[in-house]
């Protein structure tokens, strides 16, 4: 969508958030290298997560080494070697990786305009619960299933559903029409990313025209409702915190 001089359809308050392609200012982030990196959302939004968007030039490397944050990357367009842990693959777009906190991740060999988001979290340990392990699949490979019954709205679940995880990346992806069932307010935040198409998201009590390329963050209990419009499938990507109730 153009933005008109002066206007923008973004908006950052208190309790929601949404950011366009037109809003993005590149940051330097350690680690970090050959790439223009935006840093979406993190703490000084009001966030207890980061999401980042990377995108990487020709020999560009993104990677840290192994601390206090765990890292889910999802692969939007391009591709690499991506190592997480003791994980090797080859990725391509549609591709993910989860790297547990104490465990090391990187991508090289990217092709030129390789574009990524990152999301990441201080792990919150379970006592007598294993860590998770690292993890580096396709979503292509991930089964979908018709959220609450709704063929028009499918939702893969990306990470293992284990208690281990204090985390959720799920993509949903929804026909021209396809919607939320109902208003949801919950503690749960959510960092998204438009990955197709359009629609609109009302959050808190605004509603607002979305497409593809566009994040939202929606912090705790943060009324959220979506339906899809538009010629072709929406389709976006999303974290959550889960498993914890309190910490
Ligand atoms: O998992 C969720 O809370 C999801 N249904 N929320 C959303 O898509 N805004
Ligand atoms: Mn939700």
């Amino acid at each position: 969508m153009p933005e008109l001089f002066g206007h923008t359809r973004a908006h950052v308050g208190p309790r929601h958030a949404l950011l366009t392609p037109h809003n993005h200012v590149a940051s330097s982030v350690p680690g970090i290298t050959g790439a223009t990196t935006v840093i979406l959302i993190n703490e000084a939004m009001g966030a207890k997560f980061a999401q980042l968007l990377v995108t990487l030039a020709d020999g560009g490397r993104a990677g840290q080494p192994a601390g206090e944050l765990q890292t889910f990357g999802y692969v939007m367009s391009g591709g690499g070697t991506l190592a997480a842990g003791k994980e090797k693959a080859k990725v391509g777009a549609g591709w993910f990786f989860y790297a547990p906190a104490g465990q090391a991740w990187s991508l090289t060999g990217v092709k030129p305009g390789t574009q990524l988001t990152l999301f990441q979290k201080k792990y919150v340990p379970l006592p007598g619960v294993a860590a998770p392990r690292a993890i580096i699949a396709d979503s292509d490979k991930v089964k979908g299933t018709p959220f609450l019954g709704d063929p028009a709205a499918n939702l893969q679940v990306l990470l293992p559903d284990e208690p281990a995880f204090d985390l959720a990346v799920n993509i949903f992806a929804y026909q021209p029409g396809g919607h939320l069932p109902f208003v949801e307010i919950h503690v749960m935040e959510h960092g998204l990313l438009m990955l197709d198409g359009q629609g609109v998201y009302r959050l808190e009590d605004a509603w607002y025209p979305v497409e593809k390329g566009d994040v939202i963050w929606m912090g705790p209990y943060c009324p959220q409702w979506f339906v899809a419009m538009g010629k072709q499938p929406a389709r976006y990507l999303y974290y959550k915190d889960v498993n914890r109730a309190a910490f």
